[in-house]
């Protein structure tokens, strides 16, 4: 199922927009329209608040379950609902936005620029001239930029990198899982800590010294926001690169389009992210009452789960039009659910197209003949049920 996305995808739409389903051996609800997406993310009687989930708290779901990690995390703004939402949101927030990133534009075109020096050099000393993309450039960049954003020590990336790819993995063990969680968690928390003692010029710094109208964050709170950012900010930005070059490369017409600069990277960023997105599920929201859902004719029971389902939104043809399922960076623009609705939207989005926007035009000007160096059929994703990540992406940059 991991490797078949789109038979999974068209298999969920085509099912409805709300959708039973089992997340290895646990009963919930997905959410796979673009309208009732809208309408259930910003519906207030969902909530992120784990103890509001019945087979939470009756204990059918357990530390043992293999997704828990992506649900039962230390306190961030991921977690939490309403005003302290607001108050563990609202400064990462403000300091993301499109002005402020500003700053940090030269940092993300030099990382571009000395990546890709790498990859070169890589190529031309690899006897067949295959580089790995993914380890060379796309993963390299997003992490070392978060990394940046909030002052985690570039000496710490290929440690945490292992342990993330560990954590996501679902041929991981599942002691092996929880003792790679407890690892990142007691690193983020000492982190925090050390920040607090001596605060730096970064965002975690300012999380500690930020008096939110005399509503501080616990340090608790401060370690599970610079976590999560950490793990949503590097994790799917790999994937938004990865995933736009592949379909440019499978797509040459498209590719040219962009080259000689008939249609903007924007364009391509924006088409690859409602095509074929970073993030395909997000667990999980709890009803805190019974919530009716008229169009599938269903009730979602008081403390029942919701997963979104962002790839199937992306693929909803009532939105999208009948072409949903076709890669088309001319096609009229519309408004798609990939950095997720309403209090959780995602606050590194514009980060990310940054990111996207400075990474995808030097890699094409680098290697201008960039092609893959397997079949695209052969490409293999990860064992992962939520993320839509590869495993590997060879090219051979001077093809
Ligand atoms: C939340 C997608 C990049 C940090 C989200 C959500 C989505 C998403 C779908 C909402 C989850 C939900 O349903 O509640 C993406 C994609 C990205 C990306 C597709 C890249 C292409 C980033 C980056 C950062 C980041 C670069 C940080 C620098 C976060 C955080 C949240 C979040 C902290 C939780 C927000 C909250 O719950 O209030 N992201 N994201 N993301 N994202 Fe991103
Ligand atoms: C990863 C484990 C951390 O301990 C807590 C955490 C917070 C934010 C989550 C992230 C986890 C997984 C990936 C998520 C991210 C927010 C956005 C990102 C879900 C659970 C996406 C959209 O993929």
């Amino acid at each position: 199922m991991l490797q078949d996305l789109d038979g999974e995808t068209e298999r969920l739409r085509a099912a409805g927009p709300l959708v039973r389903i089992d997340l290895l051996g646990v009963p919930a609800w997905t959410v796979t329209s673009h309208e009732l997406g809208r309408r259930l993310l910003t519906d207030t009687r969902l909530v992120k608040d784990i103890n509001r989930w019945g087979l939470w708290q009756d204990g059918t779901v357990t530390r043992a379950w293999p997704l828990v990690g992506m649900i039962d995390v230390p306190p961030s703004m991921f977690t939490a609902d309403g005003a302290d939402h607001r108050r563990l949101r609202t400064k990462i927030a403000q300091a993301l936005t499109p002005r402020r990133l500003d700053e940090i534009r030269p940092v993300i075109e030099s990382l571009v620029a000395t990546l890709l020096d790498g990859a070169e050099a890589q190529a031309a000393a690899a006897p067949d001239g295959v580089i790995d993309l993914k380890t060379a450039f796309a993963a390299p960049l997003p992490m070392s930029v978060v990394c940046t954003l909030m002052g985690v020590p570039e000496s710490e990336i290929p440690e945490l990198m292992r342990l993330y790819k560990v954590f996501f993995s679902m041929l991981t063990p599942q002691d092996e899982r929880l003792a790679a969680i407890e690892t990142l968690n007691t690193y983020f928390l000492d982190l925090a800590k050390e920040k607090k003692a001596a605060p730096g010029d970064d965002l975690t710094s300012a999380l500690i010294l930020a008096d939110e109208g005399g509503e501080p964050m616990s340090i608790e709170e401060v370690a599970g926001n610079l976590q999560a950012m950490v793990a949503a900010g590097h994790e799917t930005t790999i994937t938004l690169i990865i995933n736009a070059v592949r379909a440019l490369l499978a797509h040459p017409e498209q590719l040219r389009l962009v080259l000689d600069g008939t249609v903007g990277w924007d364009a391509v960023i924006e088409e690859a992210l409602r095509w074929d997105p970073p993030t395909s599920h997000v667990l999980m929201r709890f009803a805190a009452e019974d919530i009716e859902v008229p169009e599938a004719g269903l009730v979602i029971a008081k403390g029942e789960g919701v997963v979104a389902s962002y790839r199937a939104m992306g693929r909803d043809r009532a939105h999208h039009g009948e072409a949903a399922d076709t890669f088309d960076i001319t096609r009229e623009p519309t408004r798609h659910l990939a950095f997720g609705h309403g209090p959780h939207v995602c606050p590194g989005a514009a980060l990310s197209r940054l990111e996207g926007a400075i990474a995808l035009p030097a890699l094409f000007a680098r290697f201008p003949r960039l092609r893959l160096a397997v079949a695209d059929s052969e490409l293999v994703k990860m064992p992962i049920l939520t993320q839509n990540d590869m495993q590997a992406f060879p090219i051979v940059p001077q093809g």
